[in-house]
């Protein structure tokens, strides 16, 4: 079913890293049934996340926003599933942590927009371009979980 393979770019940020977050909000999506189709731990140069947040780039909370998010290593992540961009959305919460419902991974685990610890696309049009920026073709894995037909009726 070609609705079940949307694919949505996570990435956990350097603070969520530094502050040992990135095995809980794996679980979460794991968790939830979606698929892990790409992972890895980098150090992002600016000029990969200029290019990642380019419609950002006139926004006065720039430059300071690429020096957090060059500040240490991330973890790029595609997952898929059903609805994965906008379910990913909702299981993040809203960019601001202080409007976040509790139960969404920035309502529990975070405080300030500033230091929100992880990215989630807007949108499969985003997803699909952040995915092919941060990993190259062979590193998105296409595979089937056993549990698939137990996640999907
Ligand atoms: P999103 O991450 O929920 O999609 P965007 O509006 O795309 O939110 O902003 C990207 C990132 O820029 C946010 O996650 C946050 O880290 C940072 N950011 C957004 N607004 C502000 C702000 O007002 N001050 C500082 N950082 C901000
Ligand atoms: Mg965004």
């Amino acid at each position: 079913m070609a609705e079940q393979r949307e694919r949505t770019f996570l990435m956990v940020k350097p603070d969520g890293v530094q502050r040992g977050l990135v095995g809980t909000i794996i679980e979460r999506f794991e968790k939830k049934g979606f698929k892990l189709v790409g992972l890895k731990f980098v150090w992002p140069s600016e000029e990969l996340l200029q290019q990642h947040y380019s419609d950002l780039a006139s926004r006065p909370f720039f430059p300071g926003l690429v020096k957090y998010m060059s500040s240490g290593p991330v973890v790029p992540m595609g997952w898929e599933g059903l609805n994965a961009v906008k379910t990913g959305r909702q299981m993040l919460g809203a960019t601001n942590p202080a409007d976040s419902q509790p139960g969404t991974i920035r309502g529990d685990l975070c405080i300030q927009v500033g230091r929100n610890i992880i990215h989630g696309s807007d949108s499969v049009e985003s997803a699909n371009k952040e995915i092919a920026l941060w990993f190259t073709e062979k590193e998105v894995v296409g595979w089937t979980p056993a549990a698939e037909n137990w996640v999907y009726e």
